[in-house]
């Protein structure tokens, strides 16, 4: 008798715990943009030469042309035609990899609903990235793997989403035309519709534009494309472009930046376009400066003009345009350079120790429910 009671007692207070999430409706919306830096499974992709650097040792001495392809894609004797060569990418170090990214998200404030990331290989990875280190957060995946190979090294945008798909996700090819020849190809721009806890469909763009090694005209004509795809949207929808736009810290500021964010009715932190000072998302050398280490924004999120906090809406949301900034949570996340003189920079992942995370900082910012 005083077993069970103590059965009924504890199973229903299980209940109650259980039952809490479900009885507060969500009011907040954590957005995260977060570029995982080459996050690459252990396994050769047959029809991609580009993935060959991030495999294991005993992988690639049994590759006939291994050498061969390293050079061709890296330049003889280049950094990364060594890192072709030597670089041990094996399961241990793919998986700490794994923990070392899921490891900054499980320490932010709160567990994103919403993470746009760049640099995933396939869907395999992210798989990976859930199944083994957020087992418990029931994230959908976006990762369509359609991005040009080789000139993408297979990299795509992926996304992880708390909110259920609505729709089918679509991957969109950016042509730049006549520019072709100096721009090359990028990642598609990956667009998913995700059902909001009111019934809302939040429009969401994943972006990772080309490097600062493109001249600017690359990343404008990229950015006109997802204002085309934006625009074609039902009026009113709820959108928001998040990832690695590569616009720098000296891009930012120009008219023609704040044209495309006008044109197109988007809202924006200011911080992303106040120019080469802190904070930013990653490490912007000023070459014009005297080797001037500073940062840029190159991961922003931007909302369309619907989820503005400064036009009236009868929508549910609006993004707290403040709430935009980096996401440093870990003490894996900074290094020291020693030789800027001291100066704080994101720390890479370094396969050989375990150590760093990533090239860039995340980005967050917080969609709030209307009252
Ligand atoms: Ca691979
Ligand atoms: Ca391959
Ligand atoms: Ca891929």
């Amino acid at each position: 008798m005083f077993e069970s009671r103590i059965a009924v007692i504890t199973s229903a207070f299980v209940f109650l715990i259980a039952a809490t999430p479900f009885a507060k409706a969500q009011d907040i919306i954590n957005v995260v943009a977060f570029n995982a830096e080459n996050l690459f499974d252990t396994v050769n992709d047959a029809d991609n030469p580009r993935d060959d650097t991030y495999l294991p040792l005993s992988v690639k001495s049994a590759m006939s042309d291994h050498e061969a392809n390293c050079e061709r894609f890296n330049g003889s004797g280049s950094f990364y035609f060594r890192q072709c060569m030597n670089l041990n990418w094996d399961l241990p170090t793919y998986h700490t990899k794994l923990k070392r990214y899921a490891d900054v998200l499980k320490a932010m404030p709160a567990m994103p609903d919403i993470v746009v990331i760049a640099e995933t290989e396939n869907r395999q990875v992210l798989e990976d990235l859930t199944s083994r280190e957020l087992p418990d957060e029931s994230f959908h995946i976006v990762q369509l793997d359609t991005s040009d190979e080789p000139d993408s090294r297979g990299i795509d945008v992926g996304i992880l989403s708390k909110f259920p798909i609505v729709g089918t996700p679509q991957a969109h090819v950016v042509d730049f035309g006549r520019n072709e020849n100096s721009c090359g190809k990028t990642r598609d721009i990956v667009q998913a519709g995700f059902a909001l806890p009111d019934g809302e469909t939040l429009h969401v763009f994943g972006v990772h534009f080309p490097s600062g090694r493109s001249p600017f005209i690359c990343r404008i004509i990229a950015f006109q494309k997802l204002n085309n795809l934006v625009s074609a949207l039902p009026e009113k929808s709820l959108a928001v472009a998040a990832g690695d736009f590569n616009i720098n810290c000296v891009e930012g500021p120009s008219d023609a930046f704040t044209r495309l964010l006008v044109r197109n009715g988007w809202y924006a932190s200011p911080l992303v376009s106040s120019g080469c000072r802190a904070p930013g998302s990653s490490k912007f050398v000023d070459h014009s400066l005297n080797n001037w280490n500073t940062w840029s924004f190159l991961d922003m999120i931007l909302v369309s003009s619907e989820l503005s906090p400064t036009r009236p809406s009868d929508k549910s949301w609006f993004a707290d345009l403040g709430s935009f900034n980096t996401l440093v949570v870990s003490t894996e996340q900074i290094i020291v350079d020693d030789r800027d003189k001291g100066f704080i920079e994101p720390r890479r992942f370094d396969p050989e120790t375990g150590r760093g995370v990533s090239d860039h900082f995340p980005v967050g910012m917080r969609l709030i429910k209307r009252r």
